[in-house]
């Protein structure tokens, strides 16, 4: 096919679409979102989904020891590069449907028209659903795989405990060191391109269509453990007590007031309190703070966390209690490359949408990527902004342009 009539290829709309929601479907919540923790037998039943999808349209179905599943199409010179293409199938506790879903679907709606149409390329194509890209267990671990990034520490602390982490691994057929042996050469990759909702309200307000991203947060996670004695709640008086939630609640109050005045326009987030004993009538003895912070460059998280650090001390001080800090995920910041931003302009133009250029406050495995190989992101407009909830949103007409602004951007590169 000659590149006027590659131009001019587009994704079949119905069929991405039907895809969309047969997969939508899956690990559904009454309020239109999904339930698809990673590695849950929701996610799992999805990435079973991938897999006989893949074989489905004819492409060449794989897992990583990393758990990564990919559909592979040989369409480039023998030898020669892939591209990937794509996102992730695990969602957040109740979340929507279109993150990562959408980008999943559009990598396997782009690879089977260029599948159809025969279309030879310098690069072979293969679309890629990540492992935990929302960290329920640890941040990223199937694109940290595959970068050659995993670490042991990475996986020291999962969330939700080690026990479980392993449990889980083995029933979908993976081990921690299965986890290492995913590692790709960066000589045999051309680049990542994902497509992801915006999960923001710049680009809806502003009436664009495409948002290319310019570069992703980094993240820092930590919990912290502030530790009390439990005493009688009834026959204690308030100020006899060595009250864990005090301290957690300091520290809490105290983070938000911190970010704002001394990190303006950078985020830190309180997630989750675990209260030990935790019922009614007992002085809380320990209270475990779950907290993540963003920023755009590693010397600003580093500023972040000393003063973050501080804060606990300060807390727990205040009400005569012990704190320890454990340190879960780094995943530093990125830039998106030159190249893969030009050609996402100009497949935008060629398409007649507007674009605009965006960082992102999401993590995503693009930046993962970024560390071994040509790696760009666009996202589509959310309606509201909503995200990690079921009330997120995006007009199909959206998801089908930036299914479509994908497909060009894999063509230019790939050519
Ligand atoms: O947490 C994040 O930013 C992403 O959605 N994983
Ligand atoms: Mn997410
Ligand atoms: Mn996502």
């Amino acid at each position: 096919m000659k590149n006027k009539s590659l131009s001019s290829l587009r994704i079949n709309d119905e069929r991405f679409r039907a895809n969309f929601e047969t997969l939508a479907a899956i690990g559904a919540t009454p309020d239109g979102g999904v339930h698809r923790p990673a590695l849950s037998e929701a996610h799992l039943e999805a990435r079973r989904w991938f897999l006989e999808h893949a074989k489905q349209i004819g492409l060449d179905a794989r897992m990583d020891g990393a758990g990564n599943h990919s559909a592979v199409l040989l369409c480039g010179r023998a030898g020669g590069p892939t591209l990937l293409l794509g996102s992730h199938l695990d969602s957040v506790p109740y979340g929507g449907r279109f993150d990562g879903a959408l980008g999943v679907v559009a990598a396997l709606e782009v690879l089977q028209v260029v599948k159809e149409q025969g279309i030879s390329l310098n690069t072979h194509l293969e679309a890629i659903d990540f492992t935990d890209e929302e960290g329920h267990f640890a941040n990223f671990v199937g694109s940290l795989g595959l970068a050659g990034r995993l670490e042991p520490e990475h996986i020291q602390h999962p969330r939700g405990g080690r026990d479980r982490f392993r449990q889980a691994l083995c029933q979908a057929g993976l081990s921690e060191s299965s986890l290492f042996s995913a590692g790709r050469d960066p000589a045999t990759l051309a680049g990542y391109l994902e497509l992801h909702i915006e999960q923001g309200i710049r680009l809806i307000e502003s009436g664009i269509q495409i948002g290319v991203v310019t570069n992703i947060v980094g993240i820092r996670s930590f919990k912290i453990k502030f530790i009390g004695r439990a005493d009688h709640a009834g026959t204690t008086p308030m100020d006899k007590r060595l009250d864990a939630a005090q301290g957690a609640s300091a520290f809490t109050l105290a983070s938000r007031e911190l970010v704002m005045n001394e990190f303006p326009g950078y985020v830190a987030t309180v997630g989750n309190m675990e209260f030990e004993p935790g019922v009614f009538n007992v002085v809380p003895h320990t209270v475990t703070v779950a907290l993540e912070f963003r920023a755009d460059d590693d010397h600003k998280l580093d500023e972040m966390e000393a003063a973050l650090r501080q804060q606990v001390s300060v807390a727990a001080q205040q009400f005569g209690l012990e704190s320890e800090t454990e340190h879960l995920d780094n995943t530093p910041p990125a830039h998106m490359n030159d190249q893969v931003r030009e050609a996402f302009v100009n497949v935008s133009k060629a398409l007649g949408l507007k674009h605009t250029f965006l960082p992102s406050g999401a993590g995503h495995d693009a930046q993962c990527m970024a560390e071994i190989c040509p790696t760009g992101m666009i996202f589509v407009p959310s309606v509201g902004g909503f995200s990690h909830s079921a009330k997120e949103f995006t007009e199909w007409e959206d998801c089908a342009n930036g299914a479509n602004a994908l497909l060009q951007a894999a063509l230019m590169l790939a050519r």
